[in-house]
């Protein structure tokens, strides 16, 4: 399957469905109470971290995603069904943006890591809700909210333990097959390997990611070959491989610690941080090499001034490989992942943990003029109730100027140059400013 690691994508989360405003209508009963049932919440868009995907190949063909909407409520008391929630599941790694202002908002490093996309709106309340002694005939109910609406950026971070770095065809995903499940493809030419490959290296008691990328080519952080976009699949392993060809023509110790210099600089430029991760030199191929064993005592003495070990090997016949995923494996033990604070962002959710509103903040009332005489009242509140009012009923409307006198809207559109028939605007209602009767009438 295609390899995909960055896309954006857009989420929006059901509506809440209507309340309903009814009486109960019986036989005998002329003036029953109120009876209309809330709307049901609109669904929740939701990612979810899944191991057995590896890409976001899957998001390249449909990138809208909207829940289902929740059902009107009904006479009868009967209250509107809850929206469909859609779970839309990801690769573990994934990395979630808000594509409009690049802030990072969650990363799905294990699997079943979940964050809610896109909210789904509240049902508004029907009619029986607002009944109370002193208002037994409540002619009003309220309309469901808009699902939130987000546009997000996905990148892929692989997460694996071990990465495989070096040049194009020294056999990084050879050695990749020889100690690991994994059967990336291998030939004998350059940029082989086009994406990432993950292979799992298993003990009895626990097992080892790898992860295997494009060899990396003098000049690839001008973006020659692959380029180095690749790197950020090993930027959370904790310990990297650094794959050298110990049989290409005039090999000798001086130019394999030049191939080392040049992919390692290449990497630095990348993430300096990559280059104070714990590495070990693999040479490989030693079946081809006239004098392997020599080679090898070179090139451990000249990797130990580094501080670093030299392990050489054979992908091909299997020379010396139980010792190089032994070594692996032991590292990997001395230095576990770490669970928890790995993410890039705390706050992923869980489902089971219930997502109130959290958009409760009491917010001061800001009044934008705009150039064509008309004004636009921002807060989130009174234009989130300008949505749930159904201003076609006539107490909805008395409700909602209620609301207006609460904030001292009028005072504020005075101040602001308001004069009476200035168009207003809340959210998606309109009204013409008429400061002398009620706060704003409808138009
Ligand atoms: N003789 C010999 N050939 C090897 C050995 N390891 C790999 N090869 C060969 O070297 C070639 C390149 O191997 P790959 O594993 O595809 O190399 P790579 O580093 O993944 O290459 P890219 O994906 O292009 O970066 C293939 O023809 C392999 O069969 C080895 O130990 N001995
Ligand atoms: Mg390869």
């Amino acid at each position: 399957m295609k390899f995909v690691d960055e896309l954006v994508i857009s989420a929006s989360g059901g509506r809440g469905g209507n309340g309903c405003m009814s009486f109960r209508r019986e036989k005998f009963l002329p003036n029953g109470g109120p009876d209309g049932g809330n709307g049901g919440r609109g669904g929740d868009v939701i990612l979810r971290a899944a191991a057995n995907i590896q890409t976001l190949a899957d998001f390249e063909r449909r990138r809208r995603f909207a829940a289902g909407g929740g059902d009107h409520g009904q006479g009868n008391a009967r209250n509107g069904k809850s929206g469909q929630t859609l779970v839309l599941p990801v690769p573990c790694g994934t990395v979630v943006y808000d594509a409009e202002n690049g802030e990072g908002l969650a990363d799905l490093v294990e699997e079943g890591d979940t964050f809610v996309a896109a909210m789904g709106g509240r049902g508004g309340r029907g009619n029986r809700v607002f009944a109370s002694s002193l208002r037994r005939a409540p002619r009003f109910s309220e309309r469901g909210e808009m699902g939130e609406e987000r546009a997000l950026r996905l990148e892929l971070r692989l997460i694996a333990d071990i990465g495989l770095i070096g040049l194009p065809n020294s056999g990084k995903s050879s050695i990749l097959a020889a100690i690991s499940n994994a059967a990336p493809k291998i030939a004998d030419y350059p940029f082989t390997t086009l994406s990432p490959n993950l292979g799992v290296l298993s003990t009895d008691v626990d097992s080892v990611v790898l992860a295997d990328i494009p060899g990396l080519i003098e000049g690839a952080s001008e973006d020659r070959g692959l380029g180095l976009s690749f790197l950020r699949h090993v930027e959370r392993t904790r310990m990297l491989l650094h794959v050298l060809d110990l049989s290409s023509e005039g090999a000798d110790p001086d130019s394999i610690m030049r191939e080392f210099q040049t992919v390692r600089g290449e990497m630095e430029r990348y993430d300096p941080e990559l280059g104070t991760r714990p590495c070990v030199a693999v040479g490989n191929k030693t079946d081809l090499c006239f004098d392997a064993a020599g080679l090898e005592r070179e090139l451990t003495a000249r990797f130990g001034e580094f501080g670093m070990e030299f392990v050489s090997v054979s992908a091909l016949t299997g020379d010396n490989i139980p010792s190089l995923a032994d070594r692996v494996v032991a590292f990997s033990r001395e230095h576990p992942r770490p669970r928890g604070n790995v993410r890039l962002f705390a706050d992923c959710v869980t489902l089971s943990a219930p997502d109130a509103p959290k958009r409760r903040a009491r917010r001061q009332v800001q009044i934008v003029s705009l150039p064509d005489g008309s004004f636009r009242v921002l807060h989130p509140q009174m234009e989130r109730a300008a949505e749930r009012y159904d201003l076609s009923q006539p107490e909805n409307v008395a409700r909602f100027t209620k609301l207006l006198r609460k904030y001292r809207v009028e005072e504020l559109l005075h101040a602001a140059g308001a004069v009476a028939g200035s168009p207003v605007s809340i959210g998606h209602a309109g009204f013409d400013f008429y400061p002398d009767k009620n706060d704003g009438q409808r138009s």
